[in-house]
């Protein structure tokens, strides 16, 4: 039987273990340009035999734009490249292997965070019910979300654009793929479902013309760096962000049958709310998430299943059993560097302490510690 401790080969990535670090925004970024304390950070979750087989980045935005939280980083110009280099270096050194998490946020931004102060834009004129973090004289705050103004069809290729640099730069500094975030009531995702797309356009309406800008975006990413190296996050039926679709399995059924025709790396599902409870649903079934993995195989999709929300060993390993084949943790990552050592030796997990999540300094960020050696 396999076990959350064996090697996988994934794409083009030759992963030690199936325990994957989840995308975890962590706000400590000043100036969007990542640091040496991040370095620390992803560096003592590397470890082959203790750490995550694949580390993925905090969320990381493609552009300004694309930013909707104070201090996270980005990948759109040679400084972040730079700043990014001895990051993905230490990982190397470590035995670990990362890929970095491509991020534009839509209408969940603010007007202090965009350029010029401009509006955030969306695929439609409706504004988000819900909150973004700025930081005001060093402490985090959670601030309402700026009404967006609906983006005009000619600005969608610049969009693709920005997400194939993004790819092309985080290949540039040293990562090993990126991830695109399609889910969580993001840019992305906010295309994909009609609670936030009203457009009349060759994007919005039926299923396939709302999915059209991921599966562009998907197509950019893959082209400029091979898709063996790509993966996707997606979140079927989350409210994060107030997204809402009532034909959620329909939806994304679409969407995976669709990118079957990519050999990508893997699929990444958020299975019910995000950080929340696993059995929410949207619309008027509870979503069916083997169905979805199923109509990926049955349309000749061969990327690994990750799987994502809520986990714990006895979880994963029923998952494994099913047919999964990652199994990504995010906040017992934050809280236990050495985390794949301890599910595998079933130690006690430390508890995350919820107060340094958003932004700060190194406590609660890199000096959680790993059992004794
Ligand atoms: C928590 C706080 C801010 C952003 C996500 C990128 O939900 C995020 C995020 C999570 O995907």
């Amino acid at each position: 039987m396999t076990t959350l401790f064996d090697p996988i080969q994934v794409g083009q990535l030759s992963l030690a273990n199936r325990v994957v670090m989840a995308p975890l925004t962590r706000n400590r970024a000043p100036g969007a340009i990542p640091n040496a304390l991040m370095a620390s950070y992803y560096t003592q979750r590397a470890s082959p035999t203790a750490g995550a087989g694949l580390i993925i980045s905090e969320a990381t935005a493609i552009s300004h734009q694309a930013q909707g939280y104070a201090d996270v980083p980005g990948i759109w110009s040679d400084e972040q490249v730079a700043a990014w280099t001895p990051i993905t270096d230490s990982v190397h050194n470590a035995g670990g292997k990362i890929v970095m998490q491509l991020w534009h946020v839509g209408r969940v931004s603010h007007t202090d965070l965009q350029p010029d102060g401009q509006a955030p834009v969306a695929p439609s004129a409706i504004t988000a019910k819900t909150k973004t973090v700025l930081i005001k004289d060093g402490v985090p705050k959670f601030q309402d979300t700026s009404a967006p103004r609906a983006l005009v069809i000619e600005e969608l290729p610049g969009i693709v654009n920005d997400y194939r640099r993004a790819a092309r730069n985080a290949i540039a500094a040293g990562f090993d793929g990126v991830e695109v975030h399609g889910a969580n009531g993001y840019l992305l995702d906010q295309f994909m479902r009609s609670g936030s797309n009203q457009r009349t356009d060759s994007y919005g309406g039926p299923i396939e013309n709302r999915a059209r800008l991921l599966l562009e975006v998907m197509q950019a990413v893959c082209d400029e760096i091979g898709a063996g190296r790509v993966g996707l996050r997606l979140s079927p039926v989350t409210p994060a962000n107030d997204a809402f679709d009532p034909q959620p399995q329909m939806l994304f059924t679409y969407v995976v049958q669709q990118l079957a025709q990519h050999q990508l790396a893997y699929l990444h599902l958020i299975e019910g709310a995000t950080g929340g409870t696993r059995d929410h649903t949207q619309g008027d079934a509870p979503f069916d998430y083997a169905a979805l993995h199923q109509a990926y195989r049955l349309a000749g999709g061969s990327a690994a299943w990750m799987v994502n929300n809520g986990y714990d060993r006895v979880l994963a390993d029923q998952a494994l059993a099913g047919g999964a084949d990652l199994v990504a943790f995010g906040r017992p990552f934050i809280a236990n560097p050495d985390l794949t050592r301890r599910l595998r030796e079933g130690a006690a997990l430390t508890a995350v302490d919820r107060t340094t999540l958003y932004g700060g300094d190194a406590h609660g960020y890199t000096d959680y510690k790993t059992l004794p050696t």
